[in-house]
């Protein structure tokens, strides 16, 4: 079958500069090559972002993107997460796997946009609706009026389900009804270092969570049994899946690494139930940031590598 990888080299939407050698790094790394080797897919590849004016976080904070409500590289990261959505949507409209290696998570923002809006093309009516797996430490769910950082990496929950809205300028004014996914149909795992209006937006909202308390206390196979449960049986599923998710131990190249996460085990078993279903439709592998910790990035790759294979049920045995 195909497998279309999309490198989204971005990291405007992150603090500091780095994660936009993420998918280089990992795309180096050979992983796809014995992917293909394996007969598993035909892969064809998306290099997003050979201009500069979209590389990364430093060369975009200048005074050419004012902030707008707050956030900052508004207009950069916006364009960035569209040109994303109409490569996802482009790939996902053709019934193909789509795999996007970031990059900060602001490109989340596209990836599902352009996922739900293939989606709702293919099938139309409410069977038609994304479900969305979320793998983070972070809940990514703030909005322009929340954020403490106005960094928009902190954001893309927010702006690709409609709970934070474009007020024109250019900023997320692409996003449509169409694109947009539905919360309910939505989970997160792994949850450890969230905001204190983030909580309050996922109680108000009623998302469904599953934080790294609640792994530890059912261990991960239940959760997997009850988040696979909620989003019901016959429905696409897209994971956007960070590394930072993953303990420091497992994935120590990454902007926001927080203690307390995931076992590479639980975090391959996350991907590999995933393929189990038969229902998975698309990948996000993000925040890579090769600039950190630089002699443990081959660890950091080498963990990315495995979950990334479990989800395209390819076996640890055979790596
Ligand atoms: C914080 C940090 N919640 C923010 N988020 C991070 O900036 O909105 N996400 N680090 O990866
Ligand atoms: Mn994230
Ligand atoms: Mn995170
Ligand atoms: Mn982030």
């Amino acid at each position: 079958s195909c497998l279309a990888i999309i490198a989204a080299r971005f990291s405007c939407g992150a603090p500091r500069g780095g994660a936009e050698l993420g998918p280089g790094a990992l795309i180096d790394s050979r992983i796809f090559s014995v992917i293909q080797s394996k007969g598993s897919y035909v892969c064809s590849f998306d290099n997003l972002s050979q201009d500069k004016s979209l590389g990364n976080a430093i060369e975009s904070s200048d005074d050419s993107d004012p902030d707008v409500d707050g956030m900052k590289s508004p207009r950069t990261v916006s364009l960035a997460a569209k040109r994303v959505s109409e490569c996802v949507y482009a790939h996902a409209r053709q019934g193909r796997f789509v795999m996007t290696l970031g990059g900060d998570h602001s490109m989340g923002i596209g990836t599902l946009t352009g996922s739900a809006r293939a989606l709702r093309e293919r099938f139309g009516g409410t069977s038609a609706e994304l479900s969305v797996l979320w793998v983070d430490a972070h809940a990514d769910i703030n909005t322009p009026e929340t954020s403490l950082s106005g960094r928009i990496h902190g954001m893309p929950v927010a702006f690709a389900s409609g709970l934070a809205k474009s007020r024109g300028k250019n900023v997320f004014d692409w996003i449509t009804e169409t694109h947009l996914i539905n919360l309910k149909k939505f989970v997160y795992i792994g949850l450890r270092d969230v905001d204190e209006a983030e909580e309050n937006l996922i109680k108000e909202n009623g998302i469904k969570a599953f934080t790294m308390d609640d792994v530890r206390r059912q261990g991960i196979q239940t959760i997997m049994d009850l988040a696979l449960e909620y989003l019901g049986d016959r429905t696409p599923i897209h994971v956007s899946y960070d590394i930072d998710s993953l303990d420091p131990e497992w994935a120590p190249s990454t902007g926001f690494p927080v203690t307390r996460g995931l076992s590479l085990e639980e975090g391959i078993y996350i991907s590999h139930r995933l393929h189990k279903t038969g229902n998975l439709i698309a990948m996000d592998l993000v925040e890579i940031n090769p600039l950190i910790q630089p002699s443990k990035l081959g660890k950091t790759l080498e963990s990315a590598a495995s979950v990334i294979k479990s989800a395209l049920g390819i076996d640890r045995e055979d790596i």
